[in-house]
């Protein structure tokens, strides 16, 4: 397992689960001196951050990339897969091919977390999961032509009214007609909505291709409830490989936060 860390780097947002903010190059060089093996992007587009600077500062500091977010193409532009407007679910689409395509030019999967939206008022919810199907089949296939996965994130009922837990996640997966699409395993929807994290990492197993790693109140691991022990020995049984990414607050201050995680990743996994 990998050891992440989030970076925040869109302007207009200026708080939410990520512990390092604004700076790519010094946010990444304290990442590095951590000890951490990858970094997690969150940018507004995917022209925000260019390869090359991006490419050169991660060889440099011996960093990958662990994953892109795209959940700015729906705080920012308005964008969801479900979107009743036939050419909103379509600009959703091309926002997240561009997303996906910026994180494979750097080997990273995509991440479709918020822009999956809801089941909207006046609308069937077998229709909108038709929508998100559809959706995640057309991207699922373009990842996989740019060599990486697709990564769909569960969210909690707060949210989302389209899949709150991995059965259901797993469910949808298997309903697809691709098979490159993978779970996102957050730690902190799955307090909220899971009667056993441990458990449903367990039934998810290989179908798990990212966690996010965040206690019960969204702090960083260690400063919450969430019984991490049982937690950690479920993704070693399921032999998961990818990365454990801090999407969390970044509490007291996004350099503690960031201490905190790697601390808790060394104890759980190192
Ligand atoms: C949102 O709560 C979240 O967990 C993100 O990873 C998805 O956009
Ligand atoms: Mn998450």
């Amino acid at each position: 397992m990998k050891s992440c860390v989030t970076i925040a780097l869109v302007p207009s947002i200026t708080s939410g689960p990520w512990i390092y903010w604004n700076d790519l190059e010094a946010s990444a060089r304290k990442a590095a001196a951590l000890g951490f093996a990858g970094i997690e992007l969150f940018t507004a587009s995917a022209d925000a951050v260019s390869f090359d600077s991006l490419s050169a500062l991660t060889q440099e500091l011996g960093l990958s990339v662990g994953a892109v977010g795209t959940g700015a193409g729906k705080v920012i532009h308005g964008l969801t897969l479900t979107d009743p407007d036939p050419a909103i679910r379509a600009g959703a689409v091309t926002y997240i091919q561009d997303m996906i395509s910026f994180g494979a030019s750097v080997g990273a999967p995509a991440i479709i977390g918020s822009m999956q939206g809801n089941v909207p008022n006046g609308i069937d919810r077998e229709r909108a999961m038709d929508w998100l199907a559809k959706g995640l089949t057309t991207l699922g296939d373009f990842a996989e032509t740019n060599g990486v996965t697709l990564i769909y994130e569960p969210l909690n009922r707060y949210e989302t009214n389209l899949i709150n837990r991995l059965d259901d996640g797993v469910a949808l997966l298997h309903s697809l007609n691709t098979r490159n699409v993978r779970l996102l395993a957050d730690l902190f929807h799955m307090n909220i909505e899971e009667a056993s994290l441990s458990d449903s990492i367990r039934r998810a197993g290989s179908l798990i291709g990212h966690v996010h790693f965040a206690d019960s109140n969204r702090g960083p691991i260690g400063m919450g409830h969430t019984a991490m022990t049982a937690v950690a020995q479920a993704l070693i049984d399921i032999d998961y490989q990818g990365y454990i990414s801090a999407e969390a607050f970044p509490l007291p201050t996004p350099d503690e936060a960031a201490q905190q995680t790697i601390q808790s990743f060394n104890q759980y996994f190192g």
